[in-house]
């Protein structure tokens, strides 16, 4: 792996480290003295490893750009005011079952392995998209049948609609309800990391953020399904950036002509309320880091295979720990939800995770939390040049003539209530606004809670059966 990737990765172990450091109440082990003992230990030696990374880092940084200085030292202080207090302290019960999960296979299958695994039927299809991206569908067949689109979120892929296993995941149950399934997977995922002329060595390949992702990969991809069903439209459902990319294509071209409605999982177009620590602090550097990342060549975000390694080796070596670290680190994300985390599917969830995006796609976000409107990509000096005007021009989501049903939870970190109301307002044909009714449902919970089905999923089941065309 080359130098900057690592440097970028250990950013995000030192942000790690850090909170693992500053917020000590993030790990409270509580178990008995034999095994808890031993615990302490290695989790002390790895700690002191990330406080030895996180120097290594700072010097390195400091030796070449003052922006690096400032990003460490302030992202200390910021982690600082926000304490974060968990719901749950793991048990030994946990790391049993965690353990057990580990020997699961589903940890090493990819998707279609999973799904045929599962005894579905499934197939492969490559689209191009119209700036020659190669993108990778995963199609569970129904033939003739209402076909759906499902989009997962950023630094996600198709895997993680299926993680949650056999009984639940959304692609099974729409299967068995008799729909034409299929799974998009965005430019840049470990699926999708292809172009007809640009190599993923290059910094051509990651200039995308989800707005290019919403004018030319959901295009291409429901154009494809379209054509290959003889349908004249579909039923998208979209989680988290997959909702974003949805907004920016259907407020740019007109398309309620192929969408016969949209399900929106965790919608996130305005973005200011977000409660996430974490993302709030890449946020506020979010064109620090950019800068930073262009600097020294990087230009891709956590991709999949290295971050494992790296987690692996660094942070997640042991069982207990990955449980413990991995867990809280999604956490600080997505909002704590103990009670609906399956501990002993966490290693087939980890496994899946995360699947690489640009780290322009990460600063896209960053700019609209901080201007608190949701617009396209600013380039400073260069707007005007680009768009014709200083500021970059904002989405105009009253063009949204495709009926849509909002999803959301009360402990989402990330697509949060303040931030939808805006589409509510803005929206022209909502169907509804679903509040998932469980207090704690978070924004992984839309895809990994325990009880997902019956929580969420019917109701998705419900609404389609509404808007499909089964005739
Ligand atoms: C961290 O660095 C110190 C001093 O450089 C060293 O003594 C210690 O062994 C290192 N810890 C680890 C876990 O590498
Ligand atoms: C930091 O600066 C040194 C000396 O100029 C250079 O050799 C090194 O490659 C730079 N590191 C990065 C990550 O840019
Ligand atoms: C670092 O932070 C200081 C204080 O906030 C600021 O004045 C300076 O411009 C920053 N330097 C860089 C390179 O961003
Ligand atoms: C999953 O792995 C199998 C076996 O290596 C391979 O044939 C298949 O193309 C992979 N699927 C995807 C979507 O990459
Ligand atoms: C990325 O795209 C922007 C806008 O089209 C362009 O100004 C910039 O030069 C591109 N950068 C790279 C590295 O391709
Ligand atoms: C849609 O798909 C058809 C058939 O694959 C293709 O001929 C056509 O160019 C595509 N249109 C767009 C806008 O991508
Ligand atoms: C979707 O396609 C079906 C079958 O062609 C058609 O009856 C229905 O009116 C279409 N719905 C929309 C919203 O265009
Ligand atoms: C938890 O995950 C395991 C294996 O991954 C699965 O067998 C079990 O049914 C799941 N439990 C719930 C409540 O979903
Ligand atoms: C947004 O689009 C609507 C029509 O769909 C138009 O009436 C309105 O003027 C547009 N708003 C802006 C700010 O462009
Ligand atoms: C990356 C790393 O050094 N991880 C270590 C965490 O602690 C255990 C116990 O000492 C080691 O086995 C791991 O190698």
């Amino acid at each position: 792996m080359s130098n900057n990737f690592a440097i970028i990765m250990q950013l995000v172990v030192v942000v790690m480290a850090i909170l693992i450091n500053e917020a000590t109440c993030l790990i409270k082990i509580s178990l008995d003295s034999g095994i808890s003992s031993k615990l302490t230990n290695l989790l002390q030696e790895n700690v002191s490893l990330g406080k030895n990374i996180s120097s290594q880092v700072t010097t390195l940084l400091q030796e070449n750009v003052s922006i690096g200085n400032n990003i460490s030292s302030s992202l200390i202080s910021l982690l600082k005011t926000y304490a974060i207090e968990p719901d749950y302290e793991f048990t030994l019960e946990d790391f049993i079952q965690y353990n057990l999960g580990l020997s699961n296979e589903d940890v090493h299958l990819n998707a279609t392995q999973l799904i045929s695994k599962y005894n579905y039927p499934v197939e492969e299809h490559t689209v191009e998209t119209s700036d020659g991206y190669l993108l990778t569908l995963i199609r569970i067949p129904n033939e003739g049948k209402p076909a759906v689109l499902l989009v997962h979120g950023i630094l996600l892929s198709a895997d993680d609609y299926i993680t949650v296993g056999p009984e639940s995941a959304l692609p099974y149950l729409l299967h068995k309800q008799g729909y034409d399934v299929w799974l998009g997977n965005v430019r840049g995922n470990k699926y999708s990391r292809k172009h007809v002329s640009l190599s993923p060595d290059s910094a051509e390949f990651w200039n995308y953020t989800w707005n290019d992702i919403g004018l030319y990969d959901l295009p291409s991809m429901i154009n494809y399904t379209l054509s290959t069903t003889g349908k004249s439209n579909l039923t998208y459902i979209g989680y988290s950036q997959g909702t974003t990319a949805f907004f920016v294509m259907c407020s740019e071209i007109k398309c309620e002509n192929m969408i016969s409605a949209m399900i929106a999982l965790a919608p996130v177009a305005w973005f200011s309320h977000i409660k996430s620590p974490l993302l709030k602090v890449i946020a506020d550097f979010s064109d620090e880091l950019t800068t930073l990342s262009s600097l020294i060549g990087v230009n891709e975000f956590l991709p999949s295979d290295p971050f494992m390694t790296l987690t692996a080796n660094v942070l997640c070596a042991n069982a207990g720990l990955a449980a413990v670290l991995c867990s809280n680190l999604l956490f600080t994300l997505t909002g704590f939800d103990y009670d609906q985390m399956n501990v002993t599917n966490l290693p087939v969830i980890y496994g899946h995770v995360p699947s690489g995006t640009s780290v322009k796609d990460l600063n896209h976000y960053g700019q609209n939390i901080k201007a608190n409107t949701f617009r396209k990509y600013d380039y400073g000096s260069d707007n005007i040049n680009i768009y014709g005007t200083n500021e970059p021009p904002a989405y105009n989501i009253t063009n949204i003539d495709v009926p849509v049903v909002l999803y959301y939870g009360d402990n989402d970190w990330l697509s949060v209530y303040d931030d939808i109301v805006n589409l509510i307002n803005g929206l022209p044909n909502i169907i509804k606004v679903y509040r998932v009714p469980y207090d704690k449902f978070n924004h992984g919970d839309f895809m990994w809670a325990k009880d997902v089905k019956t929580l969420l999923y019917d109701d998705v089941l419900t609404v389609m059966q509404k808007y499909a065309n089964f005739g």
